[in-house]
């Protein structure tokens, strides 16, 4: 069944995680796409719930919160508002933005727990999970670091490394340590209820690789099977955490759900809160209906991160419930990245949409129109701001803007605003038309096979007719001389300003909307696209505005500058974050007790067996003596012969690998652990006292 054989859709884009605002790679994952294909399948005239809203639980609240020094339900509130804003800003057109914190969602999750929980679907099991006595608490795998068993890196996860990217589970941590009192974490025993994937395994191989073959894209179908293929294991659903929806069960006191089997449900609670306040019914968008044909059409718009919640878990747990219907299709995006590098919350390596608008005001449509245009459809993608200003200026000002712009002053300047009957067409006049007949079908095809940059271009090219059709006519050397002709040439221009006013919806909603208001054509009928007399002759037009601007180098300039500037305040953050705190105070004399004086090595040579001791012969000015340093890592012994040090002389000596060692040599470490000798600018002897 294609598509678009079904009468109603249930619409779903991931439900962002309200711990930040959003960045163009959000738009580009899953909103833009998902929206295209709302806003036209409205003009479809189908009947689509298009659902979604904040994800506000899991580790990705709670860990914002402990940064931010403030509570989970804090930050869910102040990203909740600022999210829900920008989905609106951008026209993102959902029928009811929600969140996971709400009540409903609550009970209908702890409902579809109950309801796997009364089958013995779940396999209830005892494990260790590492706890921190001082907080009380177990910890998620994010609360817990140390060192990586893979690639000895300080700083990785209990779900895994940052540096090498090995997932990882707690318990492989060398020294691990609670972030939360900074202390090591203890083992303690703790039951938790699985979801046996491994169970459903035949099922999904069936559903999933066998009946969807033909309908996932090539990079959602990979993934899946992948993860079939490696075998599915027993994932646990409840954690022991003090945020998210509670385990509904007695015992369970103090546990919650995973965050990825409430949150998904959260597509239907939207859509229960969203059926109660329009008085529509919520079962007819997701239950199983007595006729199969009825069913509505599930299609969730992702980022690939989460592909397997969608593919996998989700339908393992709706197929568990029983009586709801399965995704149609998992259109998944890859990533977006900025200026060469992967967009980063953290490193503020983004274009966050509200700046974006504080930036660009009334600009939505140039964003949404350069982002489709990028979209990571099949491999991840680049957002340059040189590609942004390039594409607004040469294709939505020169082209589009340009097309509309003339059709609209012509008509005024020479037949008061009015549509001209179109007479004795020409050959390319009618070459005109029926090219213009022909592009619907074919951004239809684009849309339904989830292939919008090509729609977008197939969009332009409709665009791209009608300029070069009135560039070629020049009515404004033939209204001298051929009046009718002109007539004509502006009739058949404004049936394809029409027909771009039908088409651009689902692409830019509010340039549509300004085209609308223009032309005075207000259809939201697709099956009218195509169509060469969408406005009848004596049609009043109303006045043209300005649909574009051109972005300047100037606007670019301080966007490319706003991201140097994060990056260079990222890299000194990054040393501040990594300065060790200052040690305790010592008191003058404890200072003055020491002697440091300037030196010069005079040999120096590898300690063998080691990595990193050089010995050293040094001159003190006092006398000559043996040092040995861990420099090694940073410096070959040839090269610091004859250098200048300085040298604490009255330390105790100490034997190190079998040879006496008296006195140090002051060495500066910065944040990534490189050594730089301490010594004065100059040259001075020997001997010179440093205090
Ligand atoms: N909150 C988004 C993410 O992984 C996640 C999606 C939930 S969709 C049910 O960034
Ligand atoms: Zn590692």
């Amino acid at each position: 069944m294609e598509t678009t054989d079904y009468k109603r859709f249930t619409i779903t884009a991931a439900l962002p995680y309200a711990n930040g605002p959003l960045h163009i790679g959000h738009l580009a994952g899953a909103y833009i796409p998902a929206d295209i294909f709302v806003r036209y399948l409205r003009l479809k005239q189908k009947d689509v719930a298009f659902v979604c809203g904040s994800d506000e639980h899991g580790a990705a609240i709670t860990i914002k919160a402990k940064k931010e020094g403030i509570s989970p339900q804090q930050i869910i509130d102040k990203y909740h508002t600022q999210i829900k804003e920008s989905f609106e800003e951008f026209g993102i057109s959902f029928d009811i933005y929600h969140r996971t914190s709400a009540k409903i969602h609550h009970e209908l999750s702890q409902e579809f727990f109950l309801n796997l929980y009364r089958k013995g679907e779940f396999i209830e099991k005892y494990s260790e999970q590492y706890y921190d006595e001082e907080y009380h608490q177990f910890l998620a795998d994010r609360y817990i670091t140390g060192t990586c068993p893979n690639c000895h890196s300080e700083g990785a996860f209990g779900d895994q490394c940052e540096k090498c990217g090995t997932s990882l589970s707690p318990t492989d941590l060398i020294n691990p340590i609670s972030t939360l009192s900074g202390k090591p974490p203890v083992l303690k025993e703790t039951k938790h209820w699985y979801l046996p994937l491994d169970k459903y395994q035949p099922w999904l191989e069936q559903w999933l690789l066998e009946g969807k073959k033909d309908i996932l894209k090539p990079n959602v179908y990979g993934q899946c099977s992948s993860w079939l293929k490696a075998g599915l294991q027993p994932r646990s659903m409840t954690r022991d955490l003090d945020w998210g929806v509670d385990v509904p069960l007695e015992e369970a006191e103090g546990k919650k759900l995973y965050v990825w089997l409430d949150a998904p449900i959260g597509y239907i609670s939207a859509t229960k809160q969203w059926a109660q306040d329009t008085g529509n019914d919520w079962e007819k968008y997701w239950k199983k209906q007595a006729n199969d044909a009825d069913d509505s059409c599930l299609i969730h718009f992702i980022g690939k991160d989460n592909i397997v919640f969608h593919c996998i878990i989700f339908p393992a747990i709706l197929h568990a419930h029983g009586g709801y219907i399965l995704p149609q299709n998992i259109p998944a995006n890859e990533f977006l990245n900025l200026e060469g590098d992967k967009l980063s919350t953290s490193r503020n390596h983004a274009v966050w949409l509200h700046e974006y608008l504080g930036d660009f005001p009334g600009k939505q449509d140039e964003l949404r129109y350069v982002l489709t245009s990028i979209l990571p459809e099949t491999s991840d993608s680049e957002f340059t701001w040189k590609d942004f200003q390039a594409r607004v200026n040469n294709e939505l000002v020169a082209i589009f803007g340009n097309f509309i712009n003339r059709v609209l002053v012509l008509s005024h300047k020479y037949f008061d605003g009015k549509v001209m009957p179109a007479t004795s067409l020409t050959d390319k006049d009618r070459l005109v038309l029926s090219e213009l007949q022909r592009y619907p079908q074919a951004i239809s095809s684009s849309i339904e096979h989830y292939r919008f940059r090509e729609a977008l271009s197939q969009f332009m090219n409709v665009a791209r007719l009608g300029n070069k059709y009135l560039a070629d006519e020049e009515p404004w050397k033939l209204i001298k001389t051929d009046e009718e002709r002109v007539k004509t040439v502006l009739n058949i221009s404004l049936q394809i300003a029409a027909n771009l006013t039908l088409l651009a919806q689902p692409f830019l909603p509010h340039t549509a909307l300004k085209l609308a208001e223009m032309l005075g054509f207000y259809e939201k009928d697709w099956a009218l696209a195509g169509q060469e007399a969408l406005l009848p002759v004596g049609h009043q037009l109303n006045n043209a505005q300005l649909l574009f601007e051109k972005i300047t180098d100037e606007q670019i300039e301080s966007q490319l500058q706003k991201l140097q500037a994060a990056k260079a305040s990222n890299s000194l953050a990054s040393q501040k974050k990594a300065v060790t705190p200052a040690k305790e105070n010592i008191s003058f004399d404890q200072f003055s007790a020491m002697d440091i004086r300037t030196g010069k090595i005079l040999t120096a040579e590898k300690v063998a067996k080691t990595k990193k001791l050089i010995k050293m012969t040094i001159d003190t000015g006092i006398d000559q003596r043996t040092i040995v340093s861990g420099i090694a890592e940073f410096f070959n012994p040839e090269e610091i012969v004859g250098k200048q040090v300085s040298v604490l002389v009255n330390l105790e000596p100490r034997e190190i690998k079998g040879i006496l060692s008296q006195g140090m040599i002051l060495m500066a470490e910065d944040s990534e652990g490189r050594l730089q000798f301490v010594r004065p600018a100059e040259e001075m002897a020997a001997g010179s006292t440093i205090r």
